[in-house]
């Protein structure tokens, strides 16, 4: 028959024209050239109408049966040549595992960061715990709680940014005293390093944005006496020498008596300067003891235990310790300052 015959020509051609072909794309040209609709197998089937009925459904069975044949030979011939592209990657395109590899520049901890955990590592010889609290806060922890009720005049002594409902940016980290003695029972000794805000107009030593640490410890007979100790053993540690301090009254609500404790300027040696703003001494921490109001109000029994609180401004400790005189610079984002660190 000649349909016969013209087909096994045309698998005679495929197969030798698939075996022969070298890349995935040339395979795919002879899967339209021989199986597509213009290819020639579809034009010899075009011709079956044209035969006598008896030889129809042999010349369909073998045209069918020359199609899968193709497709078999396409599909075998696919896999033999991802194979051999896939050895050929691995032969050229070998790994040296031994070559030195590429250095990336390296980046460094922020000041303010190292000395913040240097300060707990002091802290934590002392036997103080690590504590925490959030920076999105509520009027009453931030506020109320630390005996400054609405409408109280030190209020504005640190001026606030609100968010809504209540909502603030804590303006000091005295916020986490109040959770803490929410949380623990006394004897009570936590150290909260933290960032706070300030709707504030920045200087040489003022940022809208800064750090501070909090510390309170609780226990019986607690006086003035055991918060100098403990502010005279944290600086030791961090300038590795004596350093000469000043103890003035100070007024916050929530401690009773108040105190402001300052530091000999270093970066004047005391003679004053633009960041001590002429006057020798950098104010850097606030501190007293708790006042017996704060202490109820969290529940704990100011006619049984005392304490002690301060707030550092760690931003000023950082600056006298290096010599900076400029806190702005914190946050510049100048990299020839934070690589001196
Ligand atoms: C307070 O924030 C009190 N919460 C401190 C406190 C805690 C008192 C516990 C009593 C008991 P003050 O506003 O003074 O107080 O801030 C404390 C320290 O933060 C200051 O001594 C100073 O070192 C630092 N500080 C204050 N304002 C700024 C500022 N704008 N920029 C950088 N540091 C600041």
């Amino acid at each position: 028959m000649q349909i016969i015959q013209k087909l096994d020509s045309i698998l005679k051609d495929a197969l030798k024209e698939i075996e022969d072909s070298k890349s995935l794309p040339s395979l795919e040209g002879l899967r339209v050239k021989y199986l597509g609709r213009k290819s020639r197998i579809t034009a010899v089937l075009k011709g079956l109408g044209a035969l006598p009925k008896n030889e129809r459904p042999s010349a369909g069975k073998a045209s069918n049966e020359i199609k899968r044949k193709i497709e078999g030979a396409l599909e075998q011939r696919k896999e033999q040549l991802s194979r051999d592209i896939f050895d050929g990657i691995a032969t050229t395109e070998r790994i040296d595992i031994t070559e030195p590899g590429v250095q990336g520049p390296k980046g460094s901890l922020h000041p303010i960061s190292q000395l913040s955990m240097e300060i707990e590592d002091i802290f934590m010889s002392m036997g103080f715990s690590i504590a925490a609290g959030p920076e999105v806060e509520s009027d009453y922890y931030n506020f109320e709680a630390l005996n400054i009720p609405p409408d109280h005049p030190a209020r504005d002594i640190q001026d606030t940014i609100w968010t809504v409902d209540q909502t603030l940016l804590r303006t000091h980290t005295s916020s986490v005293q109040v959770r803490t003695m929410e949380t623990k029972k006394p004897p009570i000794r936590v150290v909260a390093p933290g960032r706070v805000f300030r709707y504030e107009e920045t200087d040489a030593s003022h940022e809208h944005t800064f750090y501070q640490v909090e510390g309170l410890l609780i226990d019986r007979d607690i006086s003035v006496a055991n918060l100098i100790a403990v502010m005279r053993t944290m600086l030791r540690e961090v300038f590795k020498k004596d350093v000469k301090v000043r103890l003035r009254p100070g007024y916050f609500p929530f401690v009773e008596p108040g105190f402001e404790l300052d530091i000999s300027c270093h970066l004047c040696n005391g003679k004053g300067c633009s960041v001590c703003k002429g006057s020798g001494w950098e104010e850097l921490i606030g501190c007293g003891l708790v006042h017996p109001n704060v202490l109820s109000k969290s529940g704990i029994d100011p006619d049984v235990y005392s304490g002690f609180a301060f707030g550092m401004g760690l931003d000023r400790l950082v600056m006298m310790r290096y010599g900076i005189d400029d806190i702005r610079l914190f946050h510049s984002g100048d990299l020839r300052f934070l690589k001196q660190f």
